[in-house]
């Protein structure tokens, strides 16, 4: 303790200890949200979810997925630019509806961006084996598993997380323009697929439509749900965004509006080109191309993959640092997960601190089946956003408010119905690990933040 101490006193921590940089522009953010938002969900989830819940009818799921997201995105849009905080959700919670309701969404958002990027450093993992290995390499499989499933660890997924910790710990405009590159490449990756596949449409496919019928597109969209997940992270950027009252509604809005056009258009036509009994395999997208006989299409659209599993990586893994930031600044977490180097203007110990947990639990546990996780505890911050939405309307109407969620309170009410039919057609395995995981952060919160909070949040 006394080193920590000692540590906290030192130059290197001493000045402007909580103040990001502001750097960000409209793009960075509309780009951050693309990297956040396009990765496993697509490339991964729409096979199985094609194949075994929601057949052709996969795009009415991303859909319905779409819409929930689209109400959920205009109340964090109006949140996002009338009270700000680097916390999102956490801190509309903390300034409309007080310090317990907030102390639930941030841990439920650590548990979103932490799980989250945690599943898909794992899943990231995978990927970059079947390509080594499609190049005649292989890594031995006690270095690709974790002891649970007979290996020793996954190496794969433990490198990623530290390197892209090292990413983030190097600023946030370099963070941003690495996310760029890596976007671009993403995109590309997609567009050549549309282009090949269209060529490749065989309406045949699409019959029957809804082999499962209408409860298989619904949870369908529970499951590819996770494919819409980051837009939300964009909102923890608005302490380090320039004139982010006009940038973060945009930066939310612009990215969610091109990745739901860009997921109905390759649910479409991924179910036009083959037959969706033939998508419950790990790479559905690169697989069904590489069937077709586009060996190079097929090697673009894994490149792709892997570049957009990279981004959501990381900007989870940005995300995580700015709650744990946030809720530090306001007490609930010990000071020093606050503090901002002086030099790189990020939160370098808290990057550090989650980057190894998360490697290590990438690195030793079978997450896969906990992603579901994440979704459920999305879905709360969103019903959380949205009923934020209705309540300052009603406690603070002369709030200014840059960006006004349209059509309220039926948007926000609309919000709040479609993320809830979402969250009970999940598993009732995720709901009890859910509840656990918010009964743990009840007793962190009564044994350590009730008492040390400092209620600056409550000034947002
Ligand atoms: N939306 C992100 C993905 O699909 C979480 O990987």
């Amino acid at each position: 303790m006394d080193i920590m101490r000692q540590l906290f006193r030192t130059k290197l921590f001493q000045p402007e200890r909580n103040v990001l940089r502001q750097c960000l522009t409209a793009s960075d953010l509309i780009l951050l949200g693309i990297g956040a938002i396009i990765g496993a969900g697509i490339f991964v989830l729409t096979g199985v979810a094609a194949a075994t819940k929601a057949g052709p009818a996969i795009v009415l799921s991303y859909v319905l997925a779409g819409f929930a997201s689209t109400f959920a995105a205009l109340c964090y849009a109006e949140l996002a630019a009338s009270i700000g905080g680097a916390g999102s959700a956490y801190t509309y919670a903390y300034a409309g509806l007080g310090e317990l309701i907030a102390w639930i969404i941030g841990w439920d958002l650590i548990l979103e961006y932490g799980l989250g990027a945690c599943s898909v450093s794992i899943g990231w993992s995978g990927y970059v084996n079947d390509v080594i290995n499609a190049i005649g390499f292989q890594i031995p499989d006690q270095f690709l598993k974790c002891p649970f499933e007979g290996g020793l660890v996954n190496l794969p997924a433990m490198g990623i997380v530290i390197l892209l910790s090292c990413i983030l710990g190097l600023g946030v405009k370099q963070s941003a323009n690495f996310n760029a590159s890596i976007v671009l490449i993403k995109l590309i990756a997609i567009a050549v697929f549309i282009g090949v596949a269209i060529q490749h449409v065989n309406p045949i496919n699409w019959s029957p439509f809804m082999p499962f019928g209408w409860h298989g597109v619904v949870s369908g969209a529970a499951l590819v749900f996770f494919a819409y997940i980051g837009f939300d992270a964009v909102s923890t950027a608005t302490e380090e965004t320039i004139n982010p009252q006009k940038n973060i509604p945009l930066g939310i809005i612009g990215s969610l509006a091109i990745c739901t056009v860009i997921y109905i258009l390759v649910s479409f036509l991924l179910t036009g080109i083959t037959s969706y009994t033939t998508l419950n395999v790990k790479s559905p997208v690169a697989e069904t191309i590489l069937n077709l006989g586009h060996r190079l299409t097929a090697g673009i659209v894994a490149a792709g993959a892997i570049a957009g599993l990279t981004s959501v990586i990381l900007i989870f893994m940005y995300g995580l640092s700015r709650i744990f930031f946030a809720m530090s600044r306001d007490g609930l977490l010990p000071p020093l997960f606050a503090v901002v180097h002086p030099k790189t203007k990020t939160p370098l110990f808290i990057i550090s601190l989650s980057g190894l947990i998360i490697a290590l639990l990438a690195g030793f546990l079978p997450l896969s089946t906990v992603a579901e996780l994440v979704n459920i505890g999305t879905l709360a911050a969103f019903i959380t956003v949205c009923f934020g939405v209705i309540f300052l309307r009603h406690t603070q109407p002369k709030l200014h408010r840059p960006f006004k969620t349209p059509y309220s309170p039926l948007f926000p009410i609309l919000g709040i119905l479609s993320c809830g039919y979402l969250m009970i057609n999940l598993p009732g395995i995720t709901w009890l690990r859910f509840i656990i995981w918010l009964i743990i952060g009840l007793i962190v919160y009564f044994c350590y933040g009730q008492s040390h909070a400092n209620g600056h949040g409550v000034k947002s």
